[in-house]
């Protein structure tokens, strides 16, 4: 029975319970994981005050000027996550390829995906940025592969973000509800504050770059320019982050748009660990995630960096902005 303030180790133990024949490698697994989220957030909290903040001086794989956090917090994760055995390999959105568990380490069965620092070109002006992750089964022999990667998101079997903001906040789902903990520093542990998170089905916020909205296609222009009705009283809230706008959608409810558009046909944001992860997330929350035609959590996915159309959050706001989707030519 899970009761608020309890820790996220003991929440996951309660869950552990209920799965028959455990034999809690999930459960260490997340634990690791859960370590490797505090040792980031002590160092985005102290970024002012060591030098670590700026440009590592080289871009990533996306082409992006990698922040010096960026890499650390990949980092972290490698590290933390090998050492414990139960992954059969690792993708990042800082790695060009898949990354493999080190053969000092046994191998296991699952597979980590991960944006080890969301948004992190506002580490600099303080603004909060996050870690989004998936977890996937690997139920093969071999040495894992990109294929073993490429699995739609309905396969996931955890999904979570960090969040790193005026409080850090872990929120996850093995599909049995999201919940949210909240990091007490006096303790160095994340205790449950949000309990099986329901997003309401309508919002009255709308988040999205509208600087992109000449590029937009005819359906998508027409939705947002609907939302300023001043009759639907809807509010424009837009961070730049992608964990903090969507991290206060699925508090507040509301919708979250960055879509396919003339410039970007293929959107910009990532599919496997970036649009995945948070669709889980907000689907067990009770609300919706589709690329505006097309319900991101059965993509199936051709590329490990392959990027999608995200429209997501309340599910009647997701499903209004369906109804007017269109393609480039206004069809
Ligand atoms: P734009 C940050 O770089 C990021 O990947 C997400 O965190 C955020 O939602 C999006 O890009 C912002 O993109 O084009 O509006 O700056």
């Amino acid at each position: 029975m899970a009761t608020i303030g309890m820790t996220l180790t003991q929440f996951l133990l309660e869950e552990q319970r209920c799965v028959p024949h455990s034999k809690g490698s999930f459960t260490s697994l997340f634990t690791d994981l859960v370590v490797a989220a505090k040792i980031i957030s002590r160092e985005v909290n102290k970024a002012g005050l060591i030098d670590i903040l700026g440009a590592a001086g080289f871009d990533n794989v996306q082409g992006e000027e990698v922040q010096k956090l960026d890499i650390l917090a990949n980092d972290t994760i490698v590290k933390t996550m090998e050492q414990g055995g139960h992954l059969a390999a690792m993708a990042s959105e800082e790695v060009e390829d898949i990354i493999p568990i080190n053969k000092r380490y046994p191998r296991g069965k699952y597979l980590l995906l991960f944006d080890p620092l969301d948004g992190s070109s506002n580490i600099d002006v303080n603004i909060s940025v996050g870690t989004i992750f998936s977890i996937l089964k690997c139920d093969t022999d071999h040495e894992a592969t990109v294929e073993d990667f490429l699995q739609a998101g309905v396969s996931q079997v955890c999904a979570g973000y960090v969040l790193y903001g005026s409080s850090t906040m872990f929120v996850y789902s093995t599909g049995h509800g999201t919940h949210g903990f909240t990091l007490d520093p006096s303790v160095g542990e994340f205790l449950l504050s949000h309990e099986n998170i329901k997003i309401p089905d309508d919002g009255q916020i709308y988040s999205a770059n509208e600087a992109n909205a000449e590029e937009w296609y005819p359906g998508t222009q027409k939705y947002v320019k609907g939302l300023k009705d001043r009759s639907r009283a809807y509010k424009g809230r837009y961070v730049g982050s992608l964990v903090s706008d969507f991290h206060r959608n699925l508090l507040r409810g509301g919708i979250f748009l960055y879509p396919a558009d003339r410039k970007t046909p293929a959107g910009k944001l990532r599919l496997l660990y970036e649009a995945n992860p948070l669709s889980m997330l907000v689907e067990q929350a009770g609300g919706a995630a589709s690329t505006g035609t097309e319900r991101i959590m059965e993509i199936t996915p051709t590329s490990l960096h392959q990027r999608t159309s995200l429209v997501i959050g309340s599910k009647n706001d997701v499903e209004e902005a369906e109804s007017m989707w269109t393609d480039a030519e206004g069809k």
